[in-house]
């Protein structure tokens, strides 16, 4: 656990008891912290209490006033659409607002990192898509090239309970726009962006707000070095306004597709192969083609970002080459299930939006495509352009007719349920082909969560293995 300092004897108020709250409430204790931790859900009190907790509600009993801070989790709104009654009424009351990200940032360094040789290092990955993946991939290749490393954020585990990082180790963390905009501190060693597109934007008060959101992980601290995604208009501007003049080597320009512009550091990946320039030659190139763990020009351009970090760590490109090789991939995320009788099954049922659905749709020749769920604004119109490698689709939930109607000439067939449509796909796919799970469309219409979508669809292939 990461010790919070500079809370002794003060009482600070915790909001939202999930997993970055229950962390969040240990390390205050542990720095000597008077937590008053709150949580709106019955359950969630409940079962911090099985954990030894007393919730307290900071709003009542005047307890707000005497915070010294009021720590909150990513999930609650602190802004928009609304902020939380809690939250507006700290910020009303002049009680500093932060999240556990803030804390971590100002408690990770302690007085023996002077003496070490190689003090620990951050890395700090954010963007719309592919952070999990660039951070999952960062970790493993650091691992298999023999350096300590933990990783924490977004990816599931709170920040603060990770382990006191030691000599020569690397904390790699995923930050979502949530964190990114409420943290009071950001001082990652290496900051990363991927990529921009719309998400969470009721969050955010719009795209501009989003963006401004991420963008304070690289304008708050100042990172030594900054990896951007440049594929987009924002990712451009962000990097022009970073470097001090084209040569700046602390920007690593990234890009999928083509070659970024400029003299300065660039990593980028064309026909599957992943090139590395600096100062107008080039200095690496690896074959990404036959990854297993990282299918598609996406995951092209989530190896570059890895990559691009792993340099600036200072690791040489024969040492980046096997951790990338061996990469197995996360769940949910372009993960190969199984191959039966020729027919691969992949599941990608975190591409909860069009535009994560897209990449996936451009990574496979030909395609018995299952997508639908609780589609968002525009549906899958966008994904139009893309509908060339689509021999058939097979739609469910609540979006099932309403992606039907915009699919135009494409086969498909309305199958309701994820059983359906594993079988029907299944039955009429031919070797060679992929039946693909990108629902393009949120999981709450069926599921909890993104998470039990994609392990029914492994539960249905695995059924269909057993037959
Ligand atoms: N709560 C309230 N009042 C409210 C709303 C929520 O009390 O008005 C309480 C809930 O009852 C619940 C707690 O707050 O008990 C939940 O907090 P949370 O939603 O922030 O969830 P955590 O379990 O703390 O998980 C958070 C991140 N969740 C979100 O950002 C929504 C996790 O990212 C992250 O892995 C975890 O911290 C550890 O750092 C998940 C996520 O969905 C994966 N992220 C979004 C995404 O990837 O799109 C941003």
């Amino acid at each position: 656990m990461i010790v919070v300092q500079g809370v002794a004897g003060r009482k600070v108020g915790v909001l939202g008891l999930g997993r970055s709250g229950l962390a969040t409430v240990a390390a205050l204790a542990a720095g000597g912290a008077e937590v008053c931790a709150w949580d709106d859900s019955a359950e969630a009190r409940a079962r911090a209490e099985a954990e030894g907790l007393t919730p307290v509600d900071p709003s009542r009993h005047g307890l707000l006033e005497s915070l010294a801070a009021l720590i909150v989790s990513p999930g609650i709104p602190h802004l928009y659409p609304a902020p939380h009654p809690l939250i507006a009424a700290a910020c009303a009351a002049g009680v500093p607002v932060d999240n556990d990200i803030g804390l971590f940032f100002r408690s990770l360094g302690r007085d023996d990192w002077a003496a070490m040789e190689a003090p620990p290092r951050v890395v700090a990955v954010t963007g719309s898509n592919g952070k999990s993946t660039v951070t999952a991939l960062i970790a493993h290749a650091l691992r298999a090239a023999g350096r300590p490393v933990q990783m924490a954020g977004n990816i599931g585990t709170g920040v603060l309970s990770i382990e006191p990082p030691g000599e020569g180790a690397v904390v790699v963390l995923e930050l979502s726009s949530y964190q990114t905009e409420l943290a009071r501190a950001l001082t990652p060693d290496i900051a990363i962006f991927t990529n921009l597109s719309p998400d969470h934007l009721d969050r955010h008060g719009g795209i501009g707000g989003y963006f401004a959101a991420k963008r304070r992980l690289f304008a708050e601290g100042g990172p030594d070095r900054a990896v951007i995604g440049v594929d987009e208009p924002e990712g451009r501007y962000l990097a022009m306004q970073l470097a001090e003049a084209p040569e700046d080597m602390r920007v690593i320009r990234v890009s999928s597709g083509q070659k970024p512009g400029g003299r300065g550091w660039a990593v980028f990946a064309r026909k599957g192969f992943l090139a590395e320039w600096r100062g107008g030659r080039q200095v690496a190139a690896i074959d990404l083609r036959a990854m297993p763990g990282l299918p598609g020009a996406h995951n092209h351009q989530n190896a570059c970002a890895a990559y691009a970090a792993l340099r600036a760590l200072g690791l040489g490109p024969r040492q980046i080459e096997p951790g990338l090789a061996s990469f197995t991939g996360l769940p949910h995320r372009s993960q190969l299930v199984a191959e039966i009788g020729g027919v691969r099954f992949v599941n990608d049922s975190k591409a909860t939006n069009a535009e994560s659905a897209a990449k996936a749709l451009q990574a496979f020749p030909r395609i018995r495509w299952i997508a639908g769920g609780l589609g968002k604004e525009g549906g899958i119109a966008s994904l139009v352009p893309y509908l060339g490698s689509v021999a058939k689709a097979y739609l469910i939930g609540h979006s099932a007719r309403g992606f039907a109607l915009q699919l135009g000439a494409t086969p498909h067939e309305i199958c309701e349920t994820m059983d359906l449509a594993v079988a029907r796909a299944a039955q009429e796919a031919e070797a060679g082909e992929v039946v693909l799970l990108a629902p393009a469309a949120a999981s709450f219409d069926q599921y909890p969560d993104f998470e039990k979508r994609g392990e029914d669809f492994m539960a249905c292939v695995a059924a269909l293995q057993r037959r």
